[in-house]
């Protein structure tokens, strides 16, 4: 599919107000790419698809996984982020997206993973960071990107770990992992 196709079957599967934000993720995706030497088309092709599983109900995203032999490790951890690895098949099996980078930075925009790319990276901090969010700690994140990726990024995981602490909810270990990779980097 070329990227209006994408755009009309993505905007399609989620309410105004999440295609709003998606428009969000785009440009700061975008942005931030051309900031930090990477590819904006890249990184704009991967904003559009991140969410598209997201309003899918739970139980349609649970069979996705389960009948497309994706993890389905991440079926024992918090249902938010099953959307991410969904996006990731939708991106290839529907869209013909062949770009294993762009897959990889839907795939991990949730959860964050060790070793991420620069393209993860930057999706993941532009799914954080961009104008439609508001959240206590946005505007320091925001003024993270500025300076480092790796920082703005750290802040962000500190951030989501401690509020699924604060909750008494599971922390999937990926998401461990990505911030001890991003500490280790620093050594
Ligand atoms: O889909 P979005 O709302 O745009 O954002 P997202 O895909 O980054 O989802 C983030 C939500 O997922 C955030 O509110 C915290 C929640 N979440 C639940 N468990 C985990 C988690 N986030 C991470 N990184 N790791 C988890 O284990
Ligand atoms: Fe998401
Ligand atoms: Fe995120
Ligand atoms: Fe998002």
């Amino acid at each position: 599919m070329n990227r209006e196709e994408i755009i009309k079957s993505v905007s399609g599967q989620m309410p105004e107000r999440r295609w709003i934000h998606t428009l969000g993720v785009m440009s700061t995706s975008r942005q931030l790419a051309e900031q930090y030497g990477e590819d904006p088309e890249r990184a704009e092709l991967a904003a559009i698809i991140h969410d598209v599983a997201k309003f899918w109900p739970v139980e349609q995203q649970r069979s996705y996984i389960v009948e497309h032999q994706l993890d389905t490790e991440l079926l024992q951890y918090n249902k938010e982020l099953w959307h991410a690895e969904i996006g990731a098949h939708v991106a290839w099996a529907q869209y013909g997206v062949e770009d294993q980078g762009v897959r990889d930075a839907i795939r991990y925009h949730t959860s964050g993973r060790a070793g991420m790319s620069k393209l993860e990276k930057i999706v993941w901090l532009a799914d954080y960071i961009e104008p439609n969010r508001s959240f206590p700690g946005v505007e320091e994140a925001r003024k993270l990107a500025e300076i480092s990726l790796e920082e703005s990024i750290l802040f962000g995981l500190n951030a989501t770990i401690m509020i699924l602490i604060e909750k008494h909810r599971i922390i999937y270990p990926g998401t461990l992992a990505a911030r001890n990779s991003l500490l280790a980097a620093k050594l």
